[in-house]
């Protein structure tokens, strides 16, 4: 069976709800590894006053059993603590430079702004964290991990001499009613050679997994190895070399002494560690200073709705994209070792 999954909710109605399917049965799952991620979601230097109300307690309504998959579809819920009754919230009408609320509005024809901003929120990427939390599970299986750190907060490259500087930064943007973006870095360690397919351009899993990043809300531009900066180099400079080892048994005994390609060649795992950048945008709700935008029902020019939202939600980005990135991941897995049960995918996995 394909791996699949839908979410569905808003960031203000009752819950947020995935339903998974293709996950093989007999995979240990404790709910605290959802948790857990959530919890980092949640955290970091910059987030909303909503990331204190919610404690996103998740249910797992079908699919596991005794602590295990049973390789039947898995229902996840969400409930939102910050709900709110959306049939009597007042109607919003200028739409914020930046988000979904001008396109929205027009594509479905919708007499209120609010409803695009309610589907189109961060707020949908706790439950794909979730989704994501239980691919982790299965692939830490075959020791698959996953880790992501932030590399830059605005124009200051992150590092233990430039984190003060960093929260300042911050700090002063949230007192200023300004938004700050960054980049930050995916590492996926313990993959083995061949996930993904050039066989079709739909398969290759470089341009998957940059779908699934840049489909998280304010992701500007996604990288794999030298990613744009290889650009700038000599084709001698950018590649990785290949040599054999006969004593080495992963990856057949081919061995690379460089990283430069990001683990991917050809839209194909290379047994290397794959290493992805995502470049975040600030985020579009200013909230001393909004932008100029037009009424959409007067036309009359005025500045754009105020929200509730991040300073920075760079790090909860990262945490989103580690697990979006396990899910491509997962179907990309299943997709070569694909089997009912676990036992079988790690017969697959061994032969
Ligand atoms: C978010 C939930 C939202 C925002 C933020 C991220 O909740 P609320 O609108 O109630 O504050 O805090 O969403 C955005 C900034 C956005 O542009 O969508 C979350 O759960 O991550």
């Amino acid at each position: 069976m394909p791996f699949r999954f839908l979410t569905a909710g808003e960031s203000h109605g009752q819950a947020l709800v995935a339903i998974v399917e293709g996950l093989p049965a007999g995979v240990p799952f404790p709910s605290s590894f959802i948790e857990d991620e959530l919890r980092l979601r949640r955290s970091g230097f910059g987030r909303s006053h909503r990331m204190t109300l919610e404690d996103d307690a998740i249910q797992i309504l079908s699919g596991i059993k005794n602590g295990k998959t049973l390789g039947f579809p898995i229902t996840l819920l969400l409930p939102n603590n910050a709900a709110k009754n959306l049939d009597t919230l007042p109607r919003l009408s200028a739409p914020r430079p930046g988000h979904a609320d001008l396109v929205g509005t027009l594509k479905f024809k919708h007499d209120d702004v609010r409803n695009s901003l309610e589907r189109a929120s961060a707020r949908e990427t706790a439950i794909r964290t979730a989704v994501g939390a239980l691919c982790q599970a299965f692939l830490k299986e075959f020791d698959i991990e996953f880790s992501s750190h932030v590399t830059q907060i605005g124009p200051i490259p992150m590092s233990i001499k430039t984190e003060s500087k960093i929260k300042k930064l911050i700090q002063k943007c949230q007192n200023e009613g300004e938004t700050l973006g960054g980049v930050f870095e995916i590492h996926v360690k313990g993959l083995p050679i061949g996930l993904g397919n050039f066989s079709q351009w739909d398969l290759k899993l470089d341009g998957r997994l940059a779908q699934a990043v840049m489909s998280i809300p304010a992701i500007k531009g996604v990288e794999f190895g030298l990613g744009f900066y290889g650009a700038s180099l000599l084709g001698s400079q950018a590649q990785d070399e290949i040599f054999y080892n006969k004593k080495q048994k992963k990856n057949f005994g081919y061995v690379r002494k460089t990283l430069h390609s990001g683990g991917l060649e050809a839209g194909v795992t290379t047994g290397q560690d794959l290493i992805l950048r995502a470049a975040m945008k600030p985020l579009s709700t200013l909230t001393q200073k909004p932008l100029k935008t037009v009424n959409m029902f007067t036309k009359e020019k005025t500045q754009a709705l105020v929200q509730r939202t991040d300073t920075c939600a760079v790090p909860a980005a990262a945490i989103v994209a580690k697990n979006v990135a396990a899910i491509e991941l997962t179907k990309a897995f299943l997709e070569k070792f694909g089997g009912d049960s676990l036992e079988e995918i790690k017969k697959n996995y061994s032969a």
